[in-house]
């Protein structure tokens, strides 16, 4: 056998061996991209049968109810099976209470110190008197002891609400900045007049070494919106964001749903 003809020879059995190996490297390495774009499980809701199954998927990692208020007030976040708009998927729905706070939770795949780009699609129902906030969406942390993801001040970075605007039937999206000279509740319009009772899609991308976002909703805004992180009065603003919550408080009730939760 000619030098040349063993060459061939060796590189088809070298070729042959290595070609059942190629679907696992392709798949190995779209693995390992997947992993570092999808930091959420289960956006939609689907894999949830029960409410129950819903409020304890803390771990590994999925969606829970972090706040602890209570049974009542977990219970007060519940799976969603009904039409609502014209989404007649699985969802999540946080019922209003004047007495309990209810937080629909999920801890991100990996700690962000860059930039983020998450959205969600959330339908407001009501939102009550007398403090006129409430389906409130926030991406934070998690280092204040025992009050869950974004239950303090200083654990929230993006941290956005609506209220009922002077029409009946529209609210507004708002955002809280906070600041050294500010009241922590001081409310920074996003964007007005939006249909209650309606799907809507909203979009940030976040910069967290800048301490800003901007926000968008799909159909509505022309341009994005820059917002200022929140700074709580007496501490920083949060330099990693770990945790995604969507929030109904006693002091800021309102009945919301929430589907679709992703990132870009
Ligand atoms: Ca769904």
């Amino acid at each position: 056998m000619s030098h040349r003809l063993f060459g061939i020879l060796l590189a088809t059995l070298l070729l042959a061996g290595a070609l059942p190996m190629i679907p696992s490297l392709l798949n190995a390495s779209m693995g390992s991209a997947r992993a570092q774009t999808e930091l959420l499980v289960d956006g939609d809701f689907e894999s949830n049968e029960t409410g129950k199954q819903l409020r304890a998927r803390e771990e590994p990692q999925g969606w829970y109810e972090s706040r602890r208020d209570g049974s009542e007030g977990r219970l007060l976040l519940k799976l969603s099976t009904k039409k609502v708009g014209r989404n007649e998927s699985r969802k999540a729905m946080i019922k209003a209470s004047p007495q309990f706070n209810t937080y629909l939770s999920q801890r991100l795949a990996a700690p962000q110190e860059g930039r983020l780009s998450i959205s969600w699609d959330v339908y407001v129902r009501e939102i009550l008197p007398p403090y006129n906030r409430s389906a409130f969406q926030m991406i934070g942390n998690a280092s204040v002891k025992g009050r869950g993801p974004n239950g303090a001040g200083a654990e929230r970075f993006v941290f956005l609400g609506f209220e009922n605007a002077e029409k009946p039937g529209k609210i507004n999206l708002f955002a809280f900045e906070g600041g050294p000279d500010q009241e922590w509740d001081t409310r920074t319009l996003v964007a007005s007049d939006l249909d209650l009772k309606r799907w809507h899609t909203i979009a940030v991308d976040v910069d967290v070494e800048k301490q800003t976002y901007s926000v968008s909703i799909q159909g509505v805004s022309e341009a994005p919106v820059q917002v200022r992180a929140f700074k709580s009065k007496k501490k920083p603003v949060p330099k990693v964001l770990t945790h995604v919550s969507f929030a109904s408080w006693n002091d800021g009730p309102g009945t919301f749903y929430v589907d679709n939760v992703r990132t870009k």
